[in-house]
């Protein structure tokens, strides 16, 4: 029998990651990559030093209480952290590490894209051109909003959020944001700062949404903060469905409030509100911020990387709890 540590590991990930994970630890992989239920989880645990989720899989309280008693470690294939409980997991002595930094770019390049595509009434444009459906050039025709020079409003001006501000200067974009603490001058780079997201908020043509998901930020976007933005602003959200109330995003576009939205991120994925699927001015992903190859291999690393701090004894990079 090896003496190496077992590690479950819930999802299938990139093959130079498993490659690794097989190398150092006697991995419990999932070449199906179906989702496991929590009572499967919770029996494939059995014997495992660790385990390696993502964000499909809800760690919440009651399922960390019910992991075997080996289990020292969840080292998370996510920077998002909404999917685990951490204070249960501190309660029972257990590590919860993230991967943070590594998928910024790409989950910046994710809301420039949604941005652009929103502004620019993509989805439509793509639909016109696959229906067979497009008539003829005119001067009216499918007009968007110009985003050059815009007003940029973030929310959440942590990792992502700072890239974002970097490549929406690339077009000219004037940058608001809200943010916990104000950042320093040089990583502010000229941003407004606003101490709230209330005074953020008049000042968006676009605001896109970078904090994560907590109780605190729940509908964080509601009915009564979409009413401060201005008319015809554009809405983008890489960050967790959670942080919308999907109800009054909907009404909002379909009362023309807002000109569109563009969303990787959703309440309860894959099962989305379906009014989003029926309005013309979604932009909408199935939540593909972070999937580059070169993202999705180095959050593997970094994952594995906090792992092995673990199981050496040694304190892991990203620490949660
Ligand atoms: C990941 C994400 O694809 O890392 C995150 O928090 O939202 C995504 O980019 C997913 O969470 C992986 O578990």
């Amino acid at each position: 029998m090896s003496d190496k540590p077992v590690v479950l590991v819930t999802r299938k990930l990139p093959a130079a990651v498993e490659v690794r994970l097989q190398r150092d630890y006697a991995a419990r992989l999932n070449a199906s990559d179906q989702i496991y239920s929590s009572d499967q989880l919770l029996e494939l645990a059995e014997g495992a030093a660790a385990i390696v989720p993502c964000h499909t899989e809800k760690l919440n309280a009651d399922v960390i209480a019910r992991l075997p008693q080996s289990i020292r470690a969840l080292c998370s294939f996510s920077v998002g952290f909404d999917h685990i409980d951490l204070a249960a997991a501190k309660a029972r002595g257990i590590v919860v590490t993230n991967t943070p930094e590594v998928l910024s770019d790409a989950t910046a390049e994710i809301a420039m894209l949604l941005l652009l595509g929103a502004a620019r009434r993509a989805y439509e444009g793509e639909l016109q051109i696959r229906t067979e459906s497009w008539a003829d050039w005119s001067a009216t025709y499918q007009l968007g909003v110009q985003v050059s020079g815009k007003r940029l409003g973030i929310i959440g001006m942590g990792r992502v959020g700072q890239i974002m501000a970097r490549r929406a200067r690339g077009f000219d974009m004037q940058i608001h944001y809200y943010n916990r603490s104000r950042l320093s001058a040089d990583l502010e780079l000229g941003a407004v700062y606003h101490d709230s997201v209330e005074a953020l908020l008049p000042h968006c043509d676009f605001l896109s949404i970078h904090c994560p998901a907590t109780p605190e930020t729940r509908h964080l976007l509601n009915a009564e903060r979409i009413a401060m933005l201005p008319d015809g602003a554009v809405v983008v959200n890489t960050a967790r469905g959670a942080v919308v109330d999907d109800d009054a995003l909907i009404a909002a576009l379909r009362s023309g409030k807002l000109f569109a939205a563009g969303l990787d991120v959703f309440n309860d994925e894959p099962n989305i509100h379906p009014a989003y699927r029926g309005l013309q001015n979604t932009f909408l992903l199935p939540h593909i911020g972070s999937a580059t190859v070169e993202t999705r291999d180095a959050m593997g690393f970094r994952a594995l990387d906090n792992l092995d701090a673990i199981m050496a004894g040694k304190e892991p990079r990203d620490r949660l709890v």
